[in-house]
């Protein structure tokens, strides 16, 4: 079998509804996609990878455009002067390259879904997982009102998502938490993500959430204060969980040990790939962490890829693996993800399990670049 990346494509989607967060406003979103290829006894089998990257270096310092760079300056012709290039030698190979796992975790994961489809296996079997399905929740922006926001959160429970997360920041948090847990009552789960907004010096603000009984406060200080996030810990009681800040196994293991980390949410771009996303999974089961995973305005590809992630034992929590029409219109796969009875189906085609629209993706395509080498 050899494996090789083909081309980089970015496409933009419009949102259905803009989505603000403490790091800015989305309304529509661009994204890149990698294709690879594997051939094994004459056959040729595709793959395709997504890359989480923002449009801009707001959640993390990647963005779209500097990861279309690197993937194709740097990245690419690594992989291409690799001979029996797999996929779970993809994160050692390019580990000499500092920093990138958005980037890096789209080429592993195109090569996985190549190689996994060209042996008929899915990639929730390469995981293990023993779930058909996963519980659904649902990531909720920042509203200009109080009111806007309740509307918004009645949709979302009609929709029959288990777990709600409010987008807060200083100004936006103490009021709408309360309004939001009166609609749902005491028994629906509800947590909070501050995107890295607070400081320090905000503990006694923040110890004001736990009246409401909230399952997480999702990275309130910024993506290099464990110390902050330990000290905040043990400050209030609502238990403290960690995004931005988990960039890789060992700052993970780090901040379990610190007490940053009471819960770790997992985004496999984040730590750049779903093999190292499945690492930090164990490493937290052996540590008795609770985790979850997040989203990041994923097309069917990744959300996907989410949902096989999610079923793992240790995932434990709801995730942000939402249906496709939260976020898109239309999605660029035949059977985009949906949410029945608050739950999302575990893919179980060969591969990521999806299967492209192409002439959706070829309308939504922006640019294209061969990754071939000349
Ligand atoms: C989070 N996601 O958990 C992220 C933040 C986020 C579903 O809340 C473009 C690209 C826009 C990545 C907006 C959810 C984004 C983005 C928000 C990530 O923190
Ligand atoms: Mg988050």
């Amino acid at each position: 079998m050899t494996a090789r990346l083909c081309e980089l494509r970015e496409i933009r989607l419009p949102l259905v509804a803009p989505f603000q967060t403490s790091f800015g406003t989305q309304t529509s979103r661009r994204i890149l996609l990698v294709r690879a290829e594997v051939e094994h006894d004459g056959v040729t089998t595709e793959g395709w990878g997504e890359c989480v990257a923002g449009d801009e270096p707001t959640y993390s310092s990647e963005y779209v455009d500097g990861a279309a760079l690197v993937i194709r300056d740097v990245l690419a012709p690594r992989l291409a002067g690799v001979t029996d290039l797999r996929a779970a030698d993809v994160a050692a190979i390019l580990g000499p390259v500092r920093g990138h796992p958005m980037a890096k975790a789209a080429l592993e994961m195109a090569l996985l879904d190549a190689e996994l489809r060209a042996e008929q296996r899915s990639f929730a079997g390469l995981l293990g997982v023993r779930r058909d399905r996963i519980p659904s929740g649902v990531s909720v922006g920042i509203h200009p009102t109080v009111d806007a926001l309740l509307a918004t959160v009645t949709g979302y429970l009609d929709d029959g998502y288990v777990r709600i997360k409010l987008k807060i920041e200083p100004g936006f948090d103490l009021e709408p938490v309360a309004a939001v847990r009166g609609l749902l009552g005491p028994d629906v789960p509800l947590q909070v993500d501050a995107n890295a907004a607070y400081t320090r010096h905000d503990a006694e603000h923040l110890a004001r959430l736990d009246a409401f009984d909230l399952l997480l406060i999702e990275q309130p200080l910024p993506e290099d204060d464990l110390l902050g996030h330990a000290e905040l810990a043990r400050a209030i009681g609502t238990p403290v969980c960690l995004d931005e800040s988990i960039t890789s196994e060992t700052v993970c293991a780090d901040a379990i040990e610190l007490g940053a980390a009471e819960i770790v949410n997992i985004k496999a771009g984040r730590v750049g790939g779903y093999l190292t996303a499945r690492r930090i999974h164990d490493l937290c089961r052996e540590r008795g962490i609770p985790v979850w995973c997040g989203g990041m305005l994923e097309t069917g590809i990744g959300r996907a890829a989410n949902a096989a992630l999610a079923a793992l034992d240790g995932f434990t929590l709801p995730g942000d693996v939402s249906a496709s029409r939260r976020f898109w219109a239309t999605d660029i796969v035949t059977e985009p993800i949906e949410v029945v009875d608050g739950h999302v189906a575990v893919p179980t085609g060969a591969g990521l399990g999806v299967t492209l629209d192409r002439e959706m993706l070829d309308r939504v395509t922006t640019s294209t670049v061969d990754l071939r080498p000349a």
